[in-house]
Order: structure tokens, then sequence, then C-alpha cells
């Protein structure tokens, strides 16, 4: 059940703090660690925005081609607190606010993650870049503590 929220959180990418307050203790920045498909060591907008896409079809599960309220019967059935936590990460990428992320609004949503991690704004996210962002991640964790 929780690797199933987890999934939910990497694919849409949620702000990692939202995400991180809610789940606990799984790293939100593993998103980055299968983005960088060329192993050029740096992740670019590109390869991550790639990485949540190739996601999609996972989370998909009645394969209609929208990720939705209805790919996730089961959990919404024994965890009904987990349909507003789904339905704010929805919004987010929900660009026609009809309640169902296609392929394509997926692919166009905002990225605050990678975002935040780019801190030089060069549009890739280095191995530095990385570190610097768990290590913030970390604070923010420990403050929650
Ligand atoms: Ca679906
Ligand atoms: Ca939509
Ligand atoms: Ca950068």
């Amino acid at each position: 059940m929780k690797t199933l929220y987890l999934t939910i959180a990497g694919a849409l990418l949620l702000p990692a703090s939202a995400a991180q307050a809610r789940f606990g203790q799984r790293d939100p920045m593993a998103a980055f660690d299968d983005a960088d498909t060329n192993h050029d060591g740096v992740v670019s907008r590109a390869e991550f925005r790639a990485a949540r896409v190739a996601r999609f079809d996972r989370m998909d599960r009645n394969h209609d081609g929208a990720i939705s309220r209805d790919d996730f019967g089961r959990l919404l059935k024994f965890r009904p607190q987990a349909g507003q936590l789904l339905d704010q990460m929805l919004a987010e990428a929900d660009t026609n606010h009809d309640g169902r992320v296609t392929r394509g609004e997926l692919s166009q949503a905002p990225m605050p993650l990678f975002d935040r991690a780019d801190t030089n704004h060069d549009g890739v996210v280095d191995a530095n870049e990385l570190a610097a962002a768990r290590d913030r991640l970390q604070q923010l964790k420990e403050i929650r503590r």
C-alpha cells in the first residue's frame, strides 16, 4: 500500500516537503535515480520529464488512457483519506480539470522537485545539486521530527 502512495507521489511529484511530511521515510529524490538515461551524470529537464511520463503506464491501472480515481479503487476503499491526497496530486497535473490526468497533461505538468533541485537554473541537475537537495530534505525531516 505504501509503495502505491509513493508511486503516486513520485509520478506526480508533489512538492518534496509535502510528500515527505505525509509519507515519512522514503526518499522523494529517488525520482532522479533512474532518470539519467544517457548516463552522463546529470539529469536534464527532458530526462526528468521522460522518466515521469514513463511511469504513466504503471499508474493507469485500468488502461483507459488517464490517471484518475478509478485507477485506485481498492486503495480509496480501504484508505479513504488517501482520496484527498490523490485528488490534490491529480489536480496539480489536471490542467483541464476533468478529474483525469492524461499522458499529455502529465508531460506538461510543472516539475517543482526538479526546479528546486536545479539551483543554478541551467536546466540540468548535477551530482552536487542532487546532493544539496538531499541535504535540504534531510534537514527538513529533522525539523519535522
Ligand atoms: Ca486510468
Ligand atoms: Ca485532465
Ligand atoms: Ca543545475
